[in-house]
């Protein structure tokens, strides 16, 4: 098949779905390949594009060379041998599709785009909740599940989009109004050379932004590009900074908001409340109007969520919590470092992807009082958690349950986090924390 002003589609998951849908709206021709042999999107696609040439089980080396443009997927790496063969300048990815889509269609739309390694979807959220507290026509999407190039169908003002590492890495002209990095710690170093190539795909959201956010305490987040920064952080003291300050969310030295009005908790969420509020502040949101989208808001599932009670232990999921970065917040924020706090008993484990699990340790460290260990990689977990405190193991979901609730004591919290991918054991984070909820729910009927 040659066909000048090709475009192959590598990966048919949900965002090759979504380039054929757009490519299919536009007429343009396309192909689409996958390495799985049944790809998820195959039934959709012979039903949107019953004429699309489809390879399943691998890549086409040739097919790929005649196309004028390579859509890559985000859950394929562009360093494989047959995408890195081809020019640079032809291997994109949805986002930067949707970015040429909104130049080509001369749309005067602004786009806030959200990354960083833990928070995207807490903070991508409360925007769409700001949004609508302030009648803002903002839609969001991206990584968080909904693609990109499907939000183009509703004409709206501003599209809100959470941005992995995998994305940022095909896209080079979104030139978003508001850009953030909210955090950065280790995370897909199976797809990394490095931690400082994971970084470099992180600061890519900053490239022709207008407006900067970074995070004050986080170093990583920093750009030095101009006086078009703005920050988040408890050193912040100047007029353009957001900070937290004795339980009150400030802009600069004016008030916005009490932690006590907020249904987030954590500490962790404190600081997701106040980067949603400054990105809304930057877009020229009204800020007052924006507060009560923040107040109403109790959290996304799977995020350090209170699921039941059994026995006078408190049970909280937080199966999102799949890198080591994002287990640190959720201890930090959970625990309670007084002499006779309560104590938290860890549910953690799964597949490790590449990460040192070793600044768990210093986190957990008096306030986790066992960890029970699942999954592949547990043994290197035992290996971190051994010298501060008791290990065991377990062979399921049911059975960490069954071991956690046993060392727990009245008054403890038992917490999922398990600092992993969840495919070894698992369909996806959602089903591990599906099969962690029910679990507990059915033990506290029993209790
Ligand atoms: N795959 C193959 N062969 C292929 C294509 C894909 O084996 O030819 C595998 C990938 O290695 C991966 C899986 O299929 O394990 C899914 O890859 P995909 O690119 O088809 O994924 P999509 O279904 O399009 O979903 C993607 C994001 N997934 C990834 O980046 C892995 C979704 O984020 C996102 O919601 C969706 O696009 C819409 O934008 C998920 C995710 O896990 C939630 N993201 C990572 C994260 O948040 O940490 C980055
Ligand atoms: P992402 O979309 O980036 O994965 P989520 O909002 O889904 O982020 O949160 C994932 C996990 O990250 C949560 O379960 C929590 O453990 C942790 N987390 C949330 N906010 C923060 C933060 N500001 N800093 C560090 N970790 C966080």
């Amino acid at each position: 098949m040659m066909e000048k002003d090709l475009t192959v589609i590598v990966g048919l998951g949900l965002s090759g779905l979504s380039v054929a849908r757009f490519l299919k709206s536009r007429s343009r021709a396309f192909a689409v390949m996958d390495t799985r042999q049944q790809p998820p999107g195959m039934d959709q696609l012979t039903e949107l594009a019953p004429e699309a040439h489809l390879i399943c089980g691998r890549l086409d080396q040739a097919l790929l060379e005649s196309a004028a443009l390579v859509v890559v997927s985000p859950g394929i790496s562009i360093k494989i041998p047959e995408i890195a063969a081809l020019p640079a300048q032809k291997i994109i990815g949805d986002i930067e599709l949707f970015a040429d889509a909104l130049r080509k269609e001369q749309s005067a739309a602004k786009v806030i785009a959200i990354t960083g390694a833990n928070a995207k979807s807490t903070v991508t959220t409360l925007m769409g909740e700001m949004a609508q507290s302030a009648r803002v026509n903002a839609v969001i999407g991206g990584n968080l599940g909904r693609p990109a190039l499907d939000l183009l169908a509703e004409k709206a003002d501003w599209y809100v989009l959470e941005l992995s590492s995998f994305q940022l890495e095909t896209t080079s002209t979104l030139k978003p109004a508001v850009a953030t990095i909210l955090n950065i710690s280790p995370d897909h170093m199976d797809r990394y050379d490095s931690f400082a190539d994971y970084c470099a795909a992180k600061q890519r959201v900053y490239l022709d932004a207008e407006h900067c956010l970074i995070n004050q305490d986080d170093q990583l987040t920093w750009v030095d590009n101009s006086s078009a920064n703005f920050a988040i952080g408890s050193i912040c003291s100047d007029s353009q900074s957001w900070r937290l300050d004795n339980g009150q969310l400030f802009k600069g030295t004016e008030k916005l908001l009490s932690i006590a009005e907020m249904k987030l908790s954590g500490l962790h969420n404190q600081v997701n409340a106040l980067s949603a509020l400054a990105l809304a502040d930057l877009a020229g949101w009204p800020l007052e109007k924006c507060l009560a989208g923040i107040k109403q808001f109790s959290g996304l599932e799977h995020r350090c969520q209170w699921v039941g009670n059994v026995a006078g232990v408190d049970c909280y999921n937080d199966s999102k919590g799949t890198n080591v970065g994002a287990t640190e917040a959720a201890i930090a924020g959970l625990a309670d470092y007084s002499e006779n706090g309560r104590k938290l008993v860890l549910i953690v484990g799964g597949q490790g992807k590449g990460q040192d699990f070793s600044p768990l340790a210093q986190v957990a460290n008096q306030v986790v009082s066992h960890v029970v260990l699942i999954g592949e990689d547990a043994q290197q977990l035992a290996e971190v958690f051994a010298p501060i405190c008791s290990c065991h193991f377990a062979d399921s979901m049911e059975n960490a349950i069954e071991m956690g609730l046993h060392f727990a004591k009245a008054g403890d919290g038992l917490l999922l986090s398990p600092a992993c991918a969840s495919f070894d054991m698992f369909k996806s984070f959602v089903v591990r924390g599906e099969v962690f909820t029910r679990e507990i729910k059915r033990l506290e009927v029993l209790a």
